[in-house]
């Protein structure tokens, strides 16, 4: 199919670069971005396994089958993604996508894979929703000529995949703590007892923020109370967080909570629990995402800080699908731009992992620009 893509595709792939602005990466329009001073990618893939196209799909058509095995359903930056690839992998773009929601299951991701082999779709995307056990499955998608392209969180144990797009998920963590300290000191604050409140254990999302955080906690002789997952859920956030207000009332200043989900259900149980948080509150809350509802949270003080993940991957995606169409080698790794917002101008910069970086101070305008 792809030898008789011709004009159809290139067509289609032209409406798909120009509705997202040319691609680039997805960065966020709101501000500039700190990501600009981090590796924007890595060495091309001169040796990836399975970075030629697949000539398996039945068709002629000249339509291009791609299966995306996403995480689940469980936060609004899931969705920003879902939409993401749905917009961009639009049959309206020359595309046919298969998608696949796998409910945060393991095991549900991995035969979603394999059903894809079997159908012979001419490339897989996947959203790893664990870090590991990932070698056999994409050996398997090797063996049949079809390329993967991983997606948001990393793989460890394998680099049997075409071209990763993403986040670096450690140095958010990293300028989650670098703000930390900026904002303490310049509020006087000398002492820091955080709650964190994890993602979903394996992801690598969470491990990087947690790694992040706790590496410069550990520079600070912070003290970490508890770390708990709530599973990148608001349910989750709750639950972790009624259980930290009756064990710690009283004994915290900071909750860390890795995404705006999470956030939300900490917020309704220190409302329960009479605490306050946000600007002028007795907790600094912080979150990672920075969905628009959330920094609009930002805004209105009761998030003091949002660590941006950028779930705008698909124009990439279809970037590097183009390229192997055309018998390139993509870049192996491929960084979204991020930006750090927050809800007051005590702190108007911050130096992570040796770059310098602006914190954006959210304005209604900076709110009505996000793009998700
Ligand atoms: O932060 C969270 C989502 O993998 C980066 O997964 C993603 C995380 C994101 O559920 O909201």
């Amino acid at each position: 199919m792809k030898k008789i893509l011709g004009m159809a595709l290139a067509f289609a792939l032209t409406l798909s670069l120009a509705a997202c602005g040319g691609g680039g990466g997805g960065a966020s329009s709101a501000a500039p971005a700190p990501a600009a001073d981090q590796p924007s990618s890595a060495a091309p893939a001169a040796d990836a396994p399975a970075s030629q196209p697949a000539d398996n799909a039945g068709g002629g058509d000249g339509v291009i089958t791609v299966g995306f095995a996403q995480v689940g359903h469980e936060s609004d930056w899931r969705t920003a993604s879902t939409k993401s690839a749905q917009d961009v992998f639009a049959a309206s773009n020359g595309y046919d996508l298969v998608f696949v929601d796998c409910d945060n299951d393991s095991a549900r991701q991995l035969e979603a894979v394999r059903n894809f082999i079997q159908q012979g779709v001419d490339y897989i995307i996947i959203d790893p929703i664990v870090a590991t056990g990932w070698d056999t499955v994409l050996t398997e998608c090797d063996d049949a000529g079809i390329p993967v392209i991983i997606i948001d969180r990393t793989i460890d144990d394998s680099d049997k995949y075409v071209s990763w797009v993403g986040s670096d998920f450690k140095i958010e963590g990293l300028a989650c703590g670098e703000w930390l300290k900026a904002y303490a000191e310049a509020k006087g604050i000398s002492e820091i007892n955080a709650l964190v409140i994890e993602g979903s254990t394996g992801a690598s999302a969470t491990i990087g923020r947690t790694e992040g955080f706790k590496e410069i906690a550990d520079r600070e002789g912070w003290n970490i109370i508890a770390s708990q997952s709530g599973d990148f859920t608001e349910a989750g956030g709750q639950e972790v967080m009624e259980s930290y207000c009756q064990s710690y009332k009283g004994q915290f200043n900071v909750v860390i909570c890795q995404n705006d989900n999470e956030a939300a259900g900490a917020m309704t149980a220190m409302d329960t629990a009479g605490i306050s948080y946000g600007v002028g509150g007795d907790v600094i809350l912080v979150s990672f995402d920075a969905n628009r509802p959330y920094v609009q949270m930002v805004k209105d003080g009761k998030i003091n800080a949002n660590f941006e993940c950028n779930p705008m991957a698909a124009p990439t995606v279809s970037e590097i699908i183009q390229q192997l169409e055309a018998g390139e080698t993509p870049e192996k790794q491929v960084y979204v731009t991020e930006s750090w917002f927050v809800a007051e101008d005590a702190v108007s910069k911050i130096t992570v992992n040796g770059s310098e970086q602006p914190v954006i101070l959210v304005t209604q305008e900076v709110v009505d620009g996000r793009p998700y």
